[in-house]
């Protein structure tokens, strides 16, 4: 397969605070809602927290190291909020924003661009005590968040990406009850929720783009994405049937379920000034009450479209485009996420067709079950051809013009992987949870050639 990408293609690396860093409580932090939830019984497989993780808020230099040594030339991280704020509003904790100076001062001595996630799920649990993301105050609050970030970082940071799936805070966290805060909601209350953090992305882009001009802004959007395998060049790439569910695209519609949410409910607001008119969806009756000037808030579009993909369902043109059959056996990961590499090609295409921004690849990788060899070394030849077989989708659709800026591996490390605890493997970086040893792992190796060619 083919991997050639545009001249100026961006390689990267992605993290998330809570599923990283450990420390939970020190230096002034504040409780975030992951920290409360992961206590409670059964919420994490295994009954493991973050409350180490891979103590990355004390091996940072370390981390960095192998990352320069690596010549990965950009890290996506995320600032966790009650780390800086630790009631969400109110006083600024200096230690912690003097950590992600030591982050983003460390990425620059060693030549890597940092790109700053502000949401990536740790909300302060104070503002969950006030109601969490169902509150209109919460938006407010971020858009504070956002602004103090923005002022602080403009002359070091020139990439800031809003609220990381939007999809998966709400439907994970306040419909299935899987992810913090663990709450399962109804429908009109659901929504609330989803509008909201719609709204903090509105706000906070607006306060981004006062502090400074020179930041790019993104978001990081998710959901379930359909392709055709045996496609020509006439196959149209936005039908409706590609995108329209999320996550689980052959359940029953169920609107208290996570399934709804899919990318087009996130990126018709904040890029087109409505929401999908989509008379079929749950979400249309509660979105016919939203008012002019909540939509004209909402609506700032971004400078790209992240997307983090990992998988997609292949669709049967011959039966309506329903999913096609799995064969038996049909290649999985440890997740049990099917391996479709078509997703990246249709998944990019789609979008850029609807919205005509240029896209970045925010997230992708593979979970493995990964473990030290009898030779002391990590191999995963599993993520190398999962890699491999994505990234020439990618390098396809390049090459058929749709404006790719770039591509960031989840992940730098392994890490908690949120509910499902630290079986599966994300990282380039083999952790060793016993000493919190690193070893590079093969992918690690190849990545890196990969961007050095
Ligand atoms: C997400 C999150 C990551 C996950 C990764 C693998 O996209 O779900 O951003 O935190 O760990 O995607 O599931």
């Amino acid at each position: 397969m083919k991997l050639e990408f545009p001249k100026g293609f961006i390689w990267g690396c992605a993290s998330a605070s809570y599923q990283i860093e450990g420390a939970p409580a020190e230096d002034g932090k504040g409780p975030s809602i992951w920290d409360v939830f992961s206590h409670k019984p059964g919420a994490i497989a295994g009954g493991f927290t973050g409350d180490v993780a891979c103590d990355a808020y004390h091996r940072l230099d370390e981390d960095l190291d192998l990352m320069g040594n690596l010549g990965i030339p950009n890290y996506r991280f995320s600032i966790s909020w009650p780390r800086v704020i630790p009631q969400g509003t109110g006083p600024v904790n200096e230690a912690g924003l003097a950590y992600y100076d030591r982050v983003v001062d460390g990425c620059l001595a060693r030549g890597i661009t940092p790109w700053i996630t502000l949401y990536h799920w740790d909300l302060p649990q104070a503002l969950q005590d006030k109601g969490g993301w169902e509150s209109r105050e919460t938006a407010e609050a971020f858009a504070g968040f956002a602004r103090l970030i923005a002022d602080h970082f403009r002359e070091r940071v020139h990439h800031i990406m809003t609220i990381n799936e939007p999809q998966i805070i709400v439907g994970l966290g306040y419909g299935a009850g899987l992810h913090a805060p663990g709450l399962k909601l109804p429908a009109d209350r659901l929504f609330a929720c989803w509008h909201n953090v719609m709204l903090a992305h509105g706000l906070a882009s607006k306060e981004i783009r006062l502090s400074s001009p020179d930041y790019r802004i993104g978001l990081s959007s998710t959901g379930a994405l359909g392709y055709i395998a045996d496609h020509t060049e006439e196959t149209p790439a936005d039908l409706p049937e590609f995108s329209f569910h999320t996550l689980k695209p052959d359940e029953p519609a169920d609107p208290s379920s996570y399934c709804w949410f899919n990318h087009h409910w996130f990126l018709d607001p904040v890029c087109l000034g409505h929401y999908p008119d989509d008379p079929d969806s749950p979400w249309a009756s509660c979105a016919e009450g939203v008012s002019q000037s909540d939509l004209d808030l909402i609506c700032q579009p971004p400078d790209f479209i992240g997307m983090n993909i990992y998988n997609g369902t292949e669709l049967d043109p011959q039966r309506g485009y329903a999913p096609a059959p799995k064969y038996p056996g049909y290649p999985r990961t440890s997740l049990k996420w099917p391996v479709t590499p078509e997703v990246m090609y249709w998944g990019c295409r789609q979008i850029y067709e609807r919205y005509g921004l240029p896209i970045c690849i925010t997230e992708n990788g593979q979970g493995c079950h990964d473990r030290i060899f009898l030779d002391g070394k990590v191999h995963d030849p599993d993520r190398i051809d999962l890699l491999h077989r994505y990234l020439g989708e990618l390098s396809a659709v390049c090459a058929d013009g749709v404006p790719v800026l770039g591509y960031f591996h989840w992940s730098f490390t392994d890490n908690l992987e949120w509910h499902s605890g630290y079986d599966d493997r994300f990282g380039l970086i083999y952790v060793d949870y016993r000493d919190q040893r690193r070893i590079p792992k093969d992918s690690a190796r190849w990545y890196s050639d990969l961007i050095h060619r």
